[in-house]
C-alpha cells in the first residue's frame, strides 16, 4: 500500500474515533436514544469497507458499522439519523451509497448479502457483496445457511466477521467451539482466513484478495476479522460486569488508530484530527436540525404492496387518532 492510500485509511479511521465519540456524547446529552460505540473496530471497518468498488460492489452492514459508513463516504447525517429513531433504517440513500439500512436483527444483513450475491451473478455485474456480522452472530443458524447456499452456488459475497470477543456479555470462547468461525469455511467449500483486525493495512488487503476472487468467479471468503469492542456492547450496556479491566487495558494497547499513526508524521496526524473535527461539527449540527418525518410514513416502505394487516394497522392507528 502506499504511502498516500495508507494515509487516507488512517485519516478515515481518526473520522469514525470521533463521530463515533460524539454519537456517544450525544446519547448522553439525550439527543440520540441509543447508540452501538465502534471503538476499537475502525481498523476492520475502515480497512474492509475501502477495498469495495462503489461502482458494482455492494456492503450490507449491522447496527455497529460506523467506520463502514464513514469509508464508504455515506452522508453521516443520514447514518446517524437511524439511532435518533426518526425513520425507518436511516435517511441516507442506500441504492446511491452501496450501504444497505443497518440492520439489528444478529445474523439478519448476511442472508441479504447472499440474495444480493445471486443477483449479481445472475445479472453477471461483475459485483461482489460484502456482509458483516459478529462472533455471536456466527452461531446463529441463518449465517450457515447462507454461508452454504453462497459455496454452493459460488456466490460473489465476502463474509466479514469482526471477532470482537463478545456478544454482549457472553465471550466468543463460549459460542465458538473450535475457537475460529474462519475455520468453518472449508466444510461449506469456500475460503476462510484469519486477520490482524486492528492492522488497517493486512484487512484492506485481505479483503481486495477476496473481493478479487469473488469477481473472478472463485466464490466467497470468510475473513475473521480478530479485533476488541473497547466501548460497552451499547450505551445501555456496563462492561465492568463482565470482564476485566485487564483485558480492557491490553487491547487499549492494541489501539488501531495509535498503531496506524506510528507509520505516519505529526503533521498527517493533526491535520486528520482538524479534518475530522469540522466534520463532527458539521454532523452534529445536521442531526440537531432533523425534524420528525410524518407519522404516517410509518406505513409507508415496508412491502411493495401492502398487505391487508398492514393496511388494517393504518386505519386502525387513523381512527386513534380521531378518537
Ligand atoms: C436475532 C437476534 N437475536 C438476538 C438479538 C439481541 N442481540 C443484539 S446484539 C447481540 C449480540 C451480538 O454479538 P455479535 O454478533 O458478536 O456482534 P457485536 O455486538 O459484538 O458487534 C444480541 C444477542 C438480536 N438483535 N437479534
Ligand atoms: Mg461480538
Amino acid at each position: 500500500m502506499d504511502d498516500w492510500e495508507f494515509r487516507r485509511l488512517h485519516r478515515l479511521m481518526v473520522l469514525a474515533r470521533r463521530i463515533d465519540e460524539d454519537a456517544i456524547a450525544l446519547q448522553r446529552q439525550g439527543v440520540l436514544p441509543a447508540y452501538a460505540p465502534a471503538k476499537g473496530q475502525e481498523a476492520a471497518q475502515v480497512g474492509s469497507a475501502a477495498a469495495l468498488d462503489p461502482a458494482r460492489d455492494f456492503a450490507f452492514p449491522t447496527y455497529r458499522e460506523l467506520g463502514v459508513a464513514v469509508a464508504m463516504g455515506v452522508d453521516l447525517v443520514g447514518y446517524l439519523s437511524t439511532h435518533l429513531n426518526i425513520w425507518h433504517g436511516g435517511m441516507y440513500d442506500s441504492q446511491a451509497s452501496r450501504l444497505a439500512p443497518f440492520n439489528a436483527v444478529v445474523g439478519g444483513p448476511v442472508t441479504h448479502a447472499v440474495g444480493w450475491a445471486m443477483g449479481a451473478k445472475l445479472d453477471e455485474t461483475g459485483g461482489a457483496a460484502i456482509t458483516y456480522f459478529g462472533d455471536g452472530a456466527s452461531s446463529q443458524g441463518d449465517i450457515h445457511e447462507a454461508m452454504n447456499f453462497a459455496g454452493v452456488y459460488r456466490l460473489p459475497v465476502v463474509f466479514f466477521c469482526q471477532n470482537n470477543g463478545w456478544a454482549i456479555s457472553l465471550p466468543a470462547a463460549r459460542q465458538v467451539a473450535g475457537g475460529s468461525v474462519a475455520a468453518r469455511a472449508s466444510g461449506y467449500g469456500i475460503e476462510g482466513v484469519r486477520v490482524d483486525g486492528n492492522d488497517v493495512e493486512a484487512v484492506f488487503e485481505a479483503t481486495r484478495a477476496a473481493l478479487d476472487r469473488a469477481r473472478d468467479g472463485g466464490g466467497a471468503t470468510v475473513i475473521e476479522a480478530m479485533t476488541y469492542r473497547l466501548g460497552p456492547h451499547s450505551t445501555s450496556d456496563d462492561p465492568g460486569r463482565y470482564r476485566s479491566l485487564e483485558d480492557e487495558q491490553a487491547w487499549t494497547g492494541r489501539d488501531p488508530i495509535t498503531r496506524a499513526a506510528r507509520r505516519l508524521p505529526e503533521a498527517d496526524l493533526a491535520e486528520a484530527e482538524q479534518y475530522a473535527a469540522e466534520v463532527v461539527e458539521r454532523v452534529r449540527e445536521g442531526l440537531q436540525a432533523l425534524t420528525p418525518r410524518p407519522a404516517e410514513e410509518l406505513f409507508s416502505f415496508v412491502y411493495r404492496e401492502p398487505t391487508a394487516a398492514l393496511l388494517a394497522q393504518q386505519r386502525a392507528w387513523k381512527e386513534s387518532l380521531d378518537a
